[in-house]
């Protein structure tokens, strides 16, 4: 699989870097050294020089069923033959309505209609309005605060920075939605450091909601909203019972729960969604990236029954929710997620997952005690490893792990000095070896 199509050629390097302006990269660096990826397959990505890499991260944490996947190549192939587009307002195709039953059959208990949008960024804002809008239609208006969480990542839309508990991508962009607050987040290294799976440490931070609801009364709130694992913000594992109580305390003030599972969806953690990991259920659950396996952009909302209930009111001809995109339910991503989620099926590849997760965790935590490992967490097939920052350069070794583990074949992110790992979920146990040996290795050349 690795070797398909090896008798490649190098491709075509554009001679003009300058015009593409690069989304959350240092451009500049960028432009000096490009890392430009021409072809993938499997496991594997294919430099414009034909150099094989080894996918560390299924992309940005999306392409879960592997690269280059002949069934959701042929399904999009097709469906763009048979139907480009059809007007999302007003009028609908059937492979919208087949995705929606086929999501609502995966979500847990009665998250079961499914809005869908383009991103992650675009899904969290639906779900944001659709609390506000909820508890209006229900004569509850007072309720307009949304509450985030520190270290959250919900996305780069103005409702997701707000809720959202990332300085650098809140602080350029003025005051934001007014009206939000944060609970702190969950990570406490002395406590916590080198857990595999959900630590002990932590779970009383959910009360820290009761505090927030003190001082704010529970009339002026409409929703919580947090990442069952953060990942963006390097790997954060919900401590044991947090997200009961979050959902415990929710319940006794009449506030939404929105878990967003942009990442934690479609297998990173084991289960469909993590709400099954930890049998916790949300009123709304954001999804994007692994829908589709990350090959064609779709993202969406996943809805209890009672909210979308709550807004099938007045004449029937109205609309009940002003909100919505000209490719919500695209005719391609609907056929890329449908095949997808026959590879999903097919392959067992969320069982797969918890099946690895073991192999994965111990693998991760053999490199405890190289040079400037601080800590690892591990959960799911996803693993963080801070490194000790250097000196006022926050980033920066992580940055350089970052640029030789390309070199050496494999791909890594980084956030800060986190080096974040998040496989496609079809990894065997040899690759699983061969990602933390490079890893090791590019730590162990790091200064
Ligand atoms: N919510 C969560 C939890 C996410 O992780 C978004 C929303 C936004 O999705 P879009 O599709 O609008 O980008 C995300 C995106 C990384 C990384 O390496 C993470 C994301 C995107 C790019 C890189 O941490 N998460």
């Amino acid at each position: 699989m690795a070797q398909a199509r090896s008798e490649a050629v190098a491709t075509a390097v554009p001679n003009d870097l300058e015009s593409f302006w690069i989304p959350f990269t240092p451009n500049r660096a960028f432009k000096k050294a490009p890392r430009l990826i021409a072809r993938a397959k499997g496991m594997h990505f294919y430099t414009v020089d034909n150099r094989a890499v080894l996918d560390g991260t299924a992309g940005l944490w999306c392409c879960n069923a592997g690269h280059g996947r002949d069934e959701i190549v042929a399904a999009i192939s097709r469906q763009a033959a048979e139907l480009d587009y059809a007007p999302a307002f007003q009028f609908s195709h059937p492979k919208a309505f087949e995705l929606a039953s086929r999501l609502a059959a995966l979500a847990p208990g009665e998250l079961d209609h499914a809005f869908f949008c383009n991103s992650g960024s675009e899904a969290v804002d639906t779900a944001l309005k659709i609390a506000l809008a909820y508890h209006n239609v229900r004569g509850q208006a007072s309720r307009t605060r949304l509450i985030g969480r520190e270290r959250g990542y919900h996305g780069v839309g103005f409702g997701g920075i707000s809720v959202g508990g990332i300085v650098a991508n809140r602080k350029y962009f003025g005051s934001l939605l007014a009206g939000v607050d944060h609970l702190p987040h969950t990570y406490n290294r002395e406590k916590q450091a080198f857990t595999k799976g959900e630590p002990e440490w932590g779970g009383h931070l959910a009360d820290e909601l009761d505090r927030l609801v003190a001082l704010h009364d529970a009339s002026t709130i409409a929703a919580v909203i947090v990442e069952p694992m953060a990942g963006s913000t390097g790997v954060l594992p919900p401590p044991k019972g947090y997200l009961e109580r979050l959902r415990a305390i929710c319940n006794k003030h009449g506030i939404l729960l929105i878990f967003d599972e942009v990442i934690t969806g479609f297998g990173r953690l084991g289960h469909a969604f993590a709400a099954e990991r930890y049998g916790v259920e949300p009123d709304m659950i954001t999804f994007a990236k692994g829908v589709t396996s990350g090959t064609v952009p779709m993202a969406g909302v996943m809805v209890k029954k009672g909210i979308y209930d709550a807004f099938m009111n007045g004449p029937e001809q109205t609309i009940e929710l002003f909100h919505g995109y000209t490719y919500s339910a695209h005719p391609l991503a609907c056929a890329a997620a449908l095949a997808a989620l026959d590879v999903y099926r097919e392959e067992a590849l969320f069982e797969r997952a918890r099946k690895l997760e073991p192999a994965w965790a111990e693998a991760a935590m053999a490199l405890k005690g190289l040079p400037h490992v601080l800590d690892i967490r591990t959960v799911g097939l996803v693993a963080g490893i801070d490194l000790a920052s250097r000196p006022d350069a926050v980033g920066g070794r992580a940055y350089e792990a970052m640029l030789k583990g390309f070199e050496q074949g494999v791909v890594m992110r980084i956030t800060a000095d986190t080096i974040a790992l998040s496989p496609p979920l079809i990894i065997r146990e040899n690759e699983i070896a061969e990602i933390f040996d490079k890893v090791a290795r590019v730590i162990r050349a790091l200064n």
